[in-house]
């Protein structure tokens, strides 16, 4: 059975994984300790892309590889290990674009459907970034209405995933260099679904055979997703719904309440979400919900869907990506509606050991045992209204052994890229400024991105709060997103307090001054792309270097498992941004595609991956690249200055 205590850092999570194996349900957890990974395939050495296959080429381990020994690894076809690696990688990419690039397109939808004044209950919220967008995209504005310049766009973002040449539009947003350098290695995108469709057809059996020509597509589709597809979602969604700002929020299963109906909304589409936050605080509802005994209607979030929900309601938060099946252990959960991704089919194998619906609402994922209540964006307020009423009406259906753990956490979330920007520099003179001087000062030594998922096979949660605490102690300000974020936030480090608990002197003292937590909360995975926004806002307000490369910033993702997090990975390293991951490293079976990616692509991208498992040894190298940046800088002597304390200058007098 489950050995709860090693499962997760989070006590509430432990908790449920307990009950679960009490009442004799399978969980993720326990699949994993059944499922061991296929060690030939989590290489990258397995070829599945023809049917004279599956071919398996993996390293005898523990042996150098002679070139003979090198020469006979390769598939029927004649595939080299670094082929079959670099087709595994760039698949992996295509996939991720695809996810968050057809996410935009469905919200694109929704956006021009607004406009058009074709959905009901829903409108464009947020005016000032919708002029901005317009501008950015060459838009009239003049006397027309929000809705006509909002037709305008959103035909204008339609345009970008089928588009067949030129470049994406976004991508003018990055610092020239970096748009120049682009331009140089030939991976600039043309149109979102080109990009994907290109990859798809490269690593068909037979086309491109040559690891180097395969790994620069895949940077050239992983920036049609963040600099694309993610973006485009992240704009479209502010305009609609809210660009978040700061909001206090609560988060882990503890937020499940025994009285009321609990909703869970999980997945990634914020549309269906917004609207049910609006039906739930329907008077009518909430009177039927009490009509059934219940003393209201408890809506809260999963994976990103919460994120998102979160950031624009202060909505509750139940948990991260491997606390889903145990939010229904809990016995309280009368619905889980679900959109689209991360979402496992394993949920409705749950629900059949208590009384939870598992609701599908969008026809691109189906899970076989659940409900299906299909969501339209033109009749959207009926909709909510009804999944709410089925939730309501399976609250009286409770049966069994109930338990709600204890745990929840505040957490201060909604920072955008324009919040940060107000909050750094006020209402008046908003920029980046006093951030890069604080950077050039030393008190904060650089700025990580830390996000992505959780994984089975890692401690939930362990490697996100060790590095993240690793960074903060060394005065690294830590930027986070998906279910990296909700860890660190479970973990009491995104309230204001956490900066003298765990930051370092320096950063510590910023986040004082300002009013934040030395982590802070940027959203949901599509909102990597304010990560993107804010690096280049660094570089563009001055005293950093003329690219984002030259900033003293890093990225990780300690415990992924999705191809979106490989995809993001991607474009994080093509936009110059040093990366590492966790976890495993899905080209390890071929040395020349490692290192191409881990060393090569610094050169020609000025940012590349590394993996590091131990997430402190992972911040170390992290740090190490910033310390790296400062110095090329010439910023690395103010550091020394400031961070010397009374004992280390002490010591130095004395030598
Ligand atoms: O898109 S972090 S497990 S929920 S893939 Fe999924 Fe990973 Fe969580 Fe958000 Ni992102």
């Amino acid at each position: 059975m489950v050995e709860k205590e090693n499962k997760s850092i989070d006590q509430a999570t432990n908790e449920m994984i307990e009950k679960a194996a009490s009442d004799g349900c399978s969980v993720v957890f326990d699949r994993a300790e059944s499922m061991k990974p296929c060690p030939i395939g989590s290489v990258g050495s397995c070829c599945q892309n023809c049917s004279m296959g599956p071919c398996r080429v993996p390293l005898t381990k523990g042996k150098e590889e002679t070139p003979e020994a090198k020469k006979k690894r390769r598939g029927v076809c004649g595939a080299t290990a670094e082929t079959i690696a670099a087709r595994y990688f760039a698949r992996m990419v295509a996939s991720g674009t695809a996810a968050h690039s057809d996410h935009a397109r469905k919200v694109t939808e929704t956006f021009l459907a607004v406009a058009r004044g074709e959905a009901p209950g829903y409108q464009i919220k947020d005016e000032q970034k919708l002029l901005q967008l317009a501008l950015d995209l060459g838009v009239e504005i003049s006397e027309r209405s929000n809705e006509e310049i909002a037709i305008d766009i959103g035909e204008i973002a339609m345009k970008e995933f089928g588009r067949q040449e030129g470049e994406i539009l976004f991508l003018k947003r990055a610092p020239l260099k970096r748009q120049e350098l682009w331009r140089k290695q030939g991976v600039t995108p043309r149109g979102i679904d080109r990009e994907v469709v290109e990859i798809m057809h490269r690593t068909h059996m037979g086309v491109d055979q040559e690891y180097k020509s395969l790994l620069k597509q895949a940077v050239r589709t992983s920036l049609a997703d963040g600099w694309g597809g993610s973006m485009i979602a992240t704009e479209l969604q502010d305009v609609m719904f809210g660009t978040p700002a700061p909001v206090l929020g609560r988060i882990n299963l503890g937020i499940l309440r025994e009285d009321e109906v609990n909703l869970i909304i999980h997945g990634h589409e914020p549309q269906l979400a917004e609207m049910l936050a609006v039906v739930a605080q329907d008077p009518q509802i909430v009177e039927y919900a009490i009509s059934k005994g219940a003393k209201g209607i408890n809506l809260a979030g999963m994976c990103c869907t919460a994120n998102e929900i979160l950031m624009r309601h202060g909505i509750p938060l139940a948990g991260n990506f491997l606390q889903q099946e145990l939010a229904i252990v809990t016995g309280v959960l009368d619905a889980i509606v679900v959109d689209v991704q991360c979402i496992m089919q394993g949920l409705a194998d749950v629900a059949q050991c208590y009384h939870t619906k598992v609701i599908t609402t969008d026809s691109r994922a189906r899970i076989e045992g659940a409900m299906h209540i299909e969501f339209d964006e033109h009749n959207a307020a009926e909709i909510a209204r009804d999944i709410i009423r089925t939730a309501i009406d399976n609250f009286p259906n409770r049966s069994g052994s109930i338990r709600v753990p204890k745990q929840e956490t505040d957490l201060i979330a909604g920072f955008s890229h324009e919040t940060i920007n107000y909050l750094m520099g006020g209402l008046f003179r908003a920029s980046y400024r006093p951030l890069n001087d604080n950077i050039i000062n030393g008190r904060i030594r650089g700025v990580a991105g830390v996000v992505g998922c959780n994984n089975a096979r890692v401690t939930h949660d362990s490697a996100h709060v060790a590095m993240v605490k690793e960074l903060i102690k060394n005065d690294v300000l830590v930027l986070q997103t998906g279910c990296s974020a909700m860890a660190c936030a479970k973990a009491g480090l995104m309230v204001p307090e956490a900066a003298a608990e765990y930051a370092g002197e320096g950063l510590a003292s910023v986040c004082e001054a300002i009013g934040i937590p030395p982590v802070l909360h940027l959203g949901s995975c599509v909102d990597n792309a304010r990560i993107l926004v804010a690096a280049t806002m660094m570089v563009k307000d001055g005293g950093l270097g003329d690219d984002v490369s030259d900033l003293p910033v890093a990225g990780a993702a300690p415990e992924w498992m999705s191809e979106k997090a490989i995809s993001i990975g991607q474009y994080f390293v093509g936009s110059g941004i040093f990366t590492v991951f966790g976890v495993n490293w899905p080209t390890l079976g071929s040395k020349g595609v490692t290192d191409f990616l881990f060393k090569d692509f610094e050169e020609m991208y000025g940012g590349m991956w590394a993996f590091e498992a131990d997430p402190i040894k992972a911040a170390q190298l992290m740090i190490e690249h910033i310390d790296k940046k400062r110095k090329a800088l010439g910023i690395d002597k103010a550091r020394d200055r400031i961070l010397y304390d009374m004992e280390a200058r002490r010591e130095l007098d004395a030598a």
